[in-house]
């Protein structure tokens, strides 16, 4: 059974991927009516969608172990970005948030001597390194390619298999 106070901040993670699936989603409406990104709108849309799998992953652990999963009301996120770099910090950013989210959800359960949660969070943990990683390789690709639209189709067009080589 979930501690009152690990069900909460269970809870509170809920809200952030469900906040990070919103953010991508509308990251892949911004790149769709962008000339060329075609990739990258899958790449975003894609990601969306895992993000809204890591938040029914939680709701179902959460429901499992007596606790209640609130499903919550979501801030509208960013709609436009000046640049595709701008639209990857941001992503970039959002993912060290909620690593450092999860990192804490890792130390309350310790606390809480909650070792099934412990256990659970686990997958979390190796998730966020691994989005960290991708997000941080398109940040450095980026800022290679800077303004050389040739680099930037070819960005475009094997970000899909960047993904899938991690
Ligand atoms: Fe990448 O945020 Fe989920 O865990």
């Amino acid at each position: 059974m979930l501690s009152k106070v690990m069900a909460e901040a269970l809870n509170q993670q809920v809200l952030m991927e469900a906040q990070s699936s919103q953010a991508y989603l509308a990251m892949g409406s911004w790149a769709e009516i962008q000339p060329g990104l075609k990739g990258v709108t899958e790449f975003f849309y894609k990601h969306s969608e895992e993000e809204r799998l890591h938040m029914l992953k939680l709701i179902h652990y959460i429901n499992e172990r007596g606790g209640f999963a609130v499903v919550p009301e979501l801030k509208q996120p960013t709609l436009t970005f000046v640049s595709l770099k701008k639209a990857f910090e941001e992503l970039l950013k959002h993912e060290l948030a909620v690593s450092a989210s999860i990192n804490d959800l890792v130390d309350l359960s310790l606390r809480e001597k909650d070792y099934a949660t412990h256990n659970f969070l686990q997958w979390y943990v190796m998730e966020q390194m691994e989005e960290e990683k991708l997000a941080r390789d398109c940040n450095d690709k980026l800022e290679m390619i800077g303004d050389d639209r040739s680099g930037l189709y070819l960005f475009d067009r094997d970000i899909m298999n960047m993904e899938s080589a991690e």
